[in-house]
């Protein structure tokens, strides 16, 4: 018996030594072949951070491809010639694991990352002649650059570089001169439309959610998973202000899904992942005081009513939405929406003489139509199958919406808002995701995007449907219209 006892503990001592060896080689694989790009603590540097939390679906097969073959458009080299195949995994597995102890990144490290590159002249005027409110900014994930479109000529006025990965909508100053962009690994970027220029950029988190600019222009919100917190940075010069750890009333901490601008109420809202709560952050004389509103259940996918006196929330895997009284902090309704509604790209609209908002869902084909004065359903579309974004615009009679999460991922729908019947199914490139659409300020032009690498925008008649142009974009993920942004059009996110 004790013999049998003795070879156990033997085979199981050669396991843990072989394991922590293979680590221990790992370890040392990265340090030769990945830190100068990817930082010591794997939290990034020229290249992302190699976290999981950071590389959301790349996973296995796929990180051992970019590791052998490189990265298109980046400086991600291919290491297939230079590493076995064994060693190519065991680094995949090596990155697959979380850090043992959570990063710091406080205000100290996001000051040491800012950096100014220009500082905006306060006089200018735009360095172009095409109108500063009917641009659009275009994000190409595709090779992670960006560009700045005049929206009348259709032709782009200038093509950038952006950290990579950038995720949600840029955001706007109230002139609509300075865009701001975030990327998954926390970087904020601040770029000069006028003078078609960078200013700055700053790390406020390792893996970031979005970002939202308060209403008096003064104060950037970036929500962040890793650290779980919130960071408030100085709009002008990037500095941060301050950071608030996220826990709920009883000191649990929680993931922060996403910051939003209030404008009615001067304030910011604040979804958080993990616990039943969320947050309203007065942004009134700057004094940011937390205000806890308290939920059933954790919510992270928000609409707001256009005076936002309302904001209609849903749990990522529940089947109900809530709506809560932002003023008192009451549930005033609970509303049956299964299938996943995507609330973030809901719109609003007046049908039949009452404002409604539309929302797709991720996880069916069909759009959800709701009215907004009692919260009660008025129609379930279908559509060819789930998706994404929904997009229209108060001079237009039309929404549209994609069903890129199935196989009709080429297809555009086209909803009427005065019979809430598809009147219209558009295929831009057969085979090829179709998504993400946006209005120019008057609502006559629709640019869709050809969700690809390349892509392309498509650009139609936003009454007859017609084509009117096609330009070349790497994998376009979205396009902001200045004058929509900078004027919250109840067509598009805010
Ligand atoms: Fe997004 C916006 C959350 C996956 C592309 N996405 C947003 C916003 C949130 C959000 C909270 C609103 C932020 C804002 O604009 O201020 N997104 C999430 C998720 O939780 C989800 C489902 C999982 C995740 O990985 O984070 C998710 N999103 C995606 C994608 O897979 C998309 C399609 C590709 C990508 O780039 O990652 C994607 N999200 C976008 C885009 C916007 C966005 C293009 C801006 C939409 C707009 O028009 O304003």
């Amino acid at each position: 018996m004790k013999r049998l006892s003795d070879a156990i503990a033997m085979a199981l001592l050669s396991l843990t030594l072989s394991a922590s060896a293979a680590s221990a080689d790992a370890s040392q694989l990265y340090e030769t072949h990945c830190v100068a790009c990817h930082g010591e603590q794997r939290l990034g540097g020229i290249g992302p951070a190699l976290l999981p939390e950071n590389m959301g679906r790349l996973r296995g097969a796929a990180v051992q491809k970019v590791i052998a073959d490189g990265r298109d458009a980046t400086q991600m080299p291919a290491f297939g010639q230079v590493l076995s195949k064994a060693e190519i995994e065991s680094i995949v597995a090596y990155i697959a694991k979380p850090l043992a102890q959570p990063p710091v990144w406080g205000m100290a490290e996001i000051a040491a990352s800012r950096r100014i590159e220009t500082i905006p002249a306060r006089e200018q005027k735009p360095v172009f002649s095409a109108d500063p409110l009917n641009l659009f900014v275009v994000v190409e994930v595709g090779d992670h650059h960006a560009t700045i479109l005049d929206g009348d000529a259709l032709e782009p006025l200038a093509r950038f570089p952006t950290r990579f990965a950038l995720h949600g909508g840029p955001k706007f100053s109230a002139d609509g001169r300075f865009v701001y962009f975030m990327s998954r690994d926390g970087w904020v970027e601040k770029y000069d439309i006028w003078s078609l220029q960078k200013v700055g950029e700053v790390r406020a988190g390792i893996n970031s959610r979005n970002i939202a600019l308060s209403p008096d222009g003064e104060t950037i919100a970036v929500a962040n998973y890793l650290p779980k917190s919130l960071v408030l940075l100085s709009a002008s010069d990037l500095a941060p202000i301050r950071t608030f750890d996220a826990q709920d009333a009883n000191g649990a901490s929680s993931r922060v899904s996403a910051v939003y601008q209030a404008r009615p109420r001067n304030s910011f809202v604040v979804a958080l992942k993990d616990v039943a709560e969320m947050w309203e952050i007065s942004t009134q004389k700057g004094d940011f005081k937390l205000r806890r509103i308290k939920t059933d259940e954790p919510l992270d996918d928000f609409f707001f009513d256009p005076g936002y006196a309302h904001v209609l929330g849903s749990a990522r895997e529940g089947a109900v939405s809530k709506v809560y009284a932002l003023d008192t902090g009451r549930e005033v309704a609970a509303l049956s929406l299964p299938g996943l509604p995507h609330l973030g790209s809901g719109i609003s609209f007046v049908y039949d003489g009452r404002r409604v908002m539309a929302t797709p869902h991720i996880r069916s084909g069909l759009v959800s139509i709701i009215a907004m004065d009692d919260w009660s359903p008025v129609k379930t579309v279908p559509t060819p199958g789930p998706g994404f974004f929904m997009r229209s615009h108060e001079n237009s009679r039309f929404a549209w919406t994609d069903s890129m999460m199935s196989k009709a991922k080429d297809t555009m729908s086209i909803l009427d808002k005065t019979s809430l019947e598809i009147v219209r199914s558009i295929t831009p490139s057969a085979g090829k995701t179709a998504a993400h659409v946006e209005f120019d300020r008057y609502g006559k032009r629709v640019l869709v995007s050809v969700w690809e690498d390349p892509g392309e925008l498509v650009v139609y008649d936003a009454e007859t449907f017609v084509e009117i142009k096609r330009l070349a974009m790497r994998k376009p993920s979205g396009k902001y219209n200045v004058f929509n942004k900078i004027n919250l059009s109840e067509g598009t996110s805010h």
